[in-house]
């Protein structure tokens, strides 16, 4: 089981300034972020992310939301990490996700749910070199932490 996950709040949570309530959030459940930074998606970098999801047809409103403004991509420490964070996080859905979730408690629908969070160890891998060097990591290079 890998340590680690990837996390984005997406441009809703910075748009509504709540991504400070939701971080609070993801810290309390236990993660360490390891790695943060705010930036904007264009449509290559939002494509290239989503790619997976390219065919599907709410892809268009994807890549709009995704690139209506600017996100916080994280990378997330805890054991479990994965596993644990989709729980925290709750379903796609808001309608559907557990009470006491994230996307419960702050998405507006399907589509706007204010948070994505890595489905298995080697998707988060992959997600976290499409946006961070592992130089930008605390505890990979000359970054200390805490
Ligand atoms: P996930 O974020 O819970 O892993 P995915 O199926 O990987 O969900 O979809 C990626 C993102 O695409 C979702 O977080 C959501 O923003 C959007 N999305 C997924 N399914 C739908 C849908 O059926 N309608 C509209 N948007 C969707
Ligand atoms: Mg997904």
């Amino acid at each position: 089981m890998g340590n680690r996950t990837f996390a984005i709040l997406k441009p809703d949570a910075i748009e509504k300034n709540i991504y400070g309530d939701i971080i609070s959030r993801i810290q309390a459940d236990g993660f360490k972020i390891i790695g943060m930074k705010m930036t904007k998606l264009n449509e290559r970098t939002a494509t290239g992310f989503y790619e997976v999801h390219k065919d599907k047809p709410f892809f268009p409103g994807l890549l709009e939301y995704m690139t209506s403004g600017a996100c916080i991509p994280m990378v997330l420490v805890k054991e479990n990490a994965v596993a644990d964070f989709r729980k925290l996080i709750g379903s796609t859905d808001p309608i559907k996700a557990d009470e006491g979730t994230i996307r419960k408690d702050f998405a507006d629908d399907i589509t706007h749910n204010i948070i994505h969070g890595s489905d298995s160890d080697e998707n988060a891998e992959i997600e976290i070199a499409f946006f961070f060097n592992r130089a930008e990591l605390i505890g990979n290079a000359g970054l200390n932490c805490c």
